[in-house]
């Protein structure tokens, strides 16, 4: 018997996805609106107008210079590595999406596996302290969940060793560090704008930076490395962002206080519940951090009792559609797993941490209910192996 106050466990539903996108009718009448105005134009793609008014957009939301939007978030990172120059070994975290790692690889840069804090899941600045040498060319830092890495400590690292230093902010829009919002870090900022981020324009990224010249550049290599009409002055590729995508993220824009509002409500209710799931621990948002709360994290201890393979499995049954984002770590899949087939040793906590890491669906129809009823459901798992033995 479970003196908790969490109540049965019931099915949702409906799926309860990680990452289900925000949708509302006033986003769509905007959306169709806006893409009444793109056919009038016929204006399709290349640097269109709405590309040009979402650029500006997130660049004012953020404070900073310049944001060059792109197809996706993996083209813009593999676009910032390219306009660096970069050659050699780039230092990163094994434990983000696997998108990071694939960035360096297309660059034919070296990547180095850092291993992660475990109290935020965060780059470790001390292993990265250890990992940085002459052929470091860059550290990539990953604001992973919303949460931010230790820019300060990282960019002294980088700074020390002449190295650039380079955010993956896919999860990181809206984000401050320390009050500063996101994009003014390191040489480059990248965003996703991925259908399941809290910002989206379907597929999509953008780079934010204060570098001008920086900007310039990644515009002529996303665009086949065009710098007028006729002239092209460097291996580009078309990295570009259509209107189509640019309207959907003007048409969610006037939306994103409000989401931000629920998305922060929904975390409190889940700290509150969770609190009271023994075994089950919230992954804290760092205080230096001011987060879009779009992903709530949980450890899954050995008080829980039972496997995120068997909880997932559970937790789908039951349309409570939970991730074990990012498991098992880049360094444990192709092609790096052959390549570094040891890189694990190096890595004790994002081994331990791929094992237990669960996310849970943030977008709920309603928070208190849905939190609840996530939680009872996690309750059952547990109580289930309590029952089997
Ligand atoms: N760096 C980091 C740290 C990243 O997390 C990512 C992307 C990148 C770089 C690269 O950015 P992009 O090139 O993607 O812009 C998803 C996303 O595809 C990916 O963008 C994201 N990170 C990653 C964390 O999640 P999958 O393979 O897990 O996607 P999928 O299809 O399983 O969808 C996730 C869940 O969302 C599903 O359970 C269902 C739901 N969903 C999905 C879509 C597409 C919906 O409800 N509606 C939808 O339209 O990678």
């Amino acid at each position: 018997m479970t003196t908790s106050i969490i109540p049965a466990a019931a099915s949702f539903e409906t799926p309860q996805y990680v990452g289900a996108p925000h949708t509302s009718a006033a986003v769509k009448d905007r959306y169709v609106s806006l893409m009444q105005d793109v056919f009038d134009r016929r204006y399709f793609t290349n640097n269109g107008p709405l590309v040009r008014e979402l650029e500006e957009a997130i660049a004012q939301r953020h404070g900073v210079d310049h944001c060059v939007c792109a197809c996706n978030g993996t083209v813009a990172l593999i676009l910032v590595l390219k306009a660096l120059g970069l050659q050699g070994e780039v230092i990163l975290p094994s434990f983000t999406f696997v998108a990071t790692a694939h960035a360096c690889l297309w660059q034919n840069l070296r990547v180095r596996f850092a291993d992660i804090s475990p109290h935020d899941l965060m780059i470790s600045p001390d292993h990265v302290e250890k990992l940085v040498g002459p052929d470091t060319c860059a550290v990539i830092g990953v604001h992973l969940f919303g949460n931010v890495c230790d820019v300060r400590r990282l960019s002294g690292i980088c700074d020390a060793h002449d190295a650039s230093f380079i955010l993956d902010a896919a999860h990181a829009f809206d984000c401050k560090v320390d009050g500063v919002p996101i994009g003014r870090h390191g040489q480059a900022e990248v965003l996703s704008l991925h259908a399941t981020k809290y910002f989206s324009t379907f597929e999509g990224g953008a780079v934010l930076t204060d570098d001008g010249d920086l900007a310039r550049r990644l515009r002529y290599y996303r665009n086949f490395g065009f710098e007028t009409y006729d002239t092209v002055s460097c291996l580009g590729i078309n990295g570009k962002m259509s209107e189509a995508c640019a309207a959907m993220g003007l048409a969610s824009l006037p939306e994103l206080d409000a989401r931000r509002e629920r998305l922060v409500r929904t975390r409190e209710l889940y700290a509150e519940t969770l609190s009271r799931v023994p075994g089950v621990r919230l992954i804290p948002i760092s205080e230096r951090c001011d987060s879009n709360c779009h992903y709530v994290v949980v450890l899954l201890e050995d008080e829980f009792g039972r496997s995120a393979d068997a909880v997932t499995e559970y937790m789908w049954r039951h349309n409570a559609c939970v991730r074990r984002y990012f498991h098992p770590g880049c360094h444990s899949m192709e092609p790096y797993r052959t390549m570094e087939p040891d890189a694990g040793r190096e890595l004790p906590v994002t081994e331990d941490v791929c094992r237990r890491v669960l996310c849970l669906p943030t977008n709920l129809a309603d928070p208190a209910a849905d939190v609840a009823g996530m939680a009872a459901l996690l309750q059952q798992a547990r109580a289930l192996n309590t029952q089997c033995h």
